[in-house]
């Protein structure tokens, strides 16, 4: 039997070289645990210690909760609507939690990868260059062709090659991409996965339209939403298969040492996708309120009323809508329902004000 993660700390003094200098900082932060200072007093300070150098990572929390790549928009000459992204591969060291670095493998620069932004009907376009040291590919969660589809042998991409993948945006919702090149669980791990969003055309909707208009990035219906992307994942810092640490949108207590400030006049969309990799399930847990939720975002109508908690499988993903407008500004916590996952980094606040 493989060590456990507790066992493999307790082990770390035995480890050498690089991997000790992982495991100590992994230990160290661990250690640190429960004796932070940072935001969420109310709840011990159970945090981490410190700060991670977001100018050296070259993103930041709220670049990766707020910022959506729209691509580039033309209008082939049949009259369609295109829209085109270049991702490229990169090796790329991250820091994930205070002096806790991963040796990440990243589309972009960033884990997540870039949050794909369309419209439901759109041709889409995605160069697709690897830079990176292993063969790799992007695997949309879409409706497509074989041959679109990432697999060994359909868009498989060698270190110093590129790729064009081309589909249709459709179903509209909330998806997500990823590497699909074996051994999968080491490529999707290593942080090669994305969240592409197709927003409805309420033109397609006229029974839903007005629905789809507030789902429908550019619309004045849409304006009012503050929209979040958030990508739950884990890092197995040591390589023995177990995370180390979980977070929403990779860095560890991110937004509980800044909580994500939403006025409470403004109803808020999370876009809320599961990535983690050797743990079945992750979860998402608000306090103080309830929420809607909408599986894979495919439906205009909730598939959920009124919970405070769902679960989402690896590659499940869907949209939750929360309304602060009846409550007390103040901060609202957020975290995995699975206590150790809260405990390890995934665990965030929303500060409601009174605006
Ligand atoms: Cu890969």
């Amino acid at each position: 039997m493989p060590p456990t993660r507790r066992q493999a700390i307790a082990a770390i003094a035995g480890l050498s070289g690089a991997a000790a200098l992982t495991a100590r900082h992994t230990l160290a932060a661990a250690q640190q645990a429960g004796h932070g200072t940072g935001h969420g007093g109310a709840d011990g300070g159970n945090t981490v210690v410190g700060a991670v150098d977001h100018d050296a990572n070259g993103f930041t929390p709220t670049e990766l909760l707020t910022v959506f790549d729209y691509g580039e928009t033309s209008i082939d000459p049949d009259g369609r609507a295109v829209r085109e992204w270049t991702i490229t591969a990169v090796d790329k060291e991250i820091e994930i939690a205070p002096g806790v670095f991963f040796p990440a493998w990243t589309y972009n620069g960033r884990v997540p990868g870039p949050a794909l932004r369309c419209v439901e009907g759109e041709r889409l376009r995605i160069q697709f260059n690897n830079g990176g040291t292993h063969p790799h590919s992007i695997h949309l969660h879409s409706i497509h062709p074989a041959r679109m589809d990432g697999i060994s042998g359909a868009g498989q991409v060698a270190p110093g090659d590129s790729f064009t993948y081309e589909v249709d945006a459709k179903p509209f919702g909330c998806h997500l991409y990823h590497c699909h090149t074996v051994p999968l669980k080491r490529h999707i791990h290593k942080g090669l996965y994305g969240t592409l969003i197709i927003d409805p055309d309420p033109e397609r909707h006229p029974e839903q339209r007005d629905a789809a208009l507030g789902r429908r990035h550019g619309t004045p219906e849409h304006a009012r939403w503050q929209e979040f992307v958030m990508v739950m994942n884990g890092f197995d810092t040591n390589f023995d298969d177990e995370n180390e640490f979980y977070a929403m949108n990779s860095i560890a207590f991110a937004y509980a040492h800044e909580p994500i400030q939403v006025a409470r006049s403004r109803p808020i969309r999370v876009y809320l996708v599961n990535v983690t990799e050797f743990d079945p399930i992750n979860s998402f847990h608000l306090h103080g309120n309830f929420y809607d939720y909408y599986d894979h975002g495919t439906t205009l109508t909730p598939t959920l009323r009124m919970v405070d908690t769902v679960i989402q499988c690896q590659g499940q993903r869907g949209l939750i809508e929360i309304d602060f407008s009846g409550h007390e500004p103040g901060l609202y916590m957020f975290h995995a329902h699975q206590s150790e996952f809260a405990e390890l980094g995934w665990m965030s606040f929303f500060e409601v004000t009174n605006q």
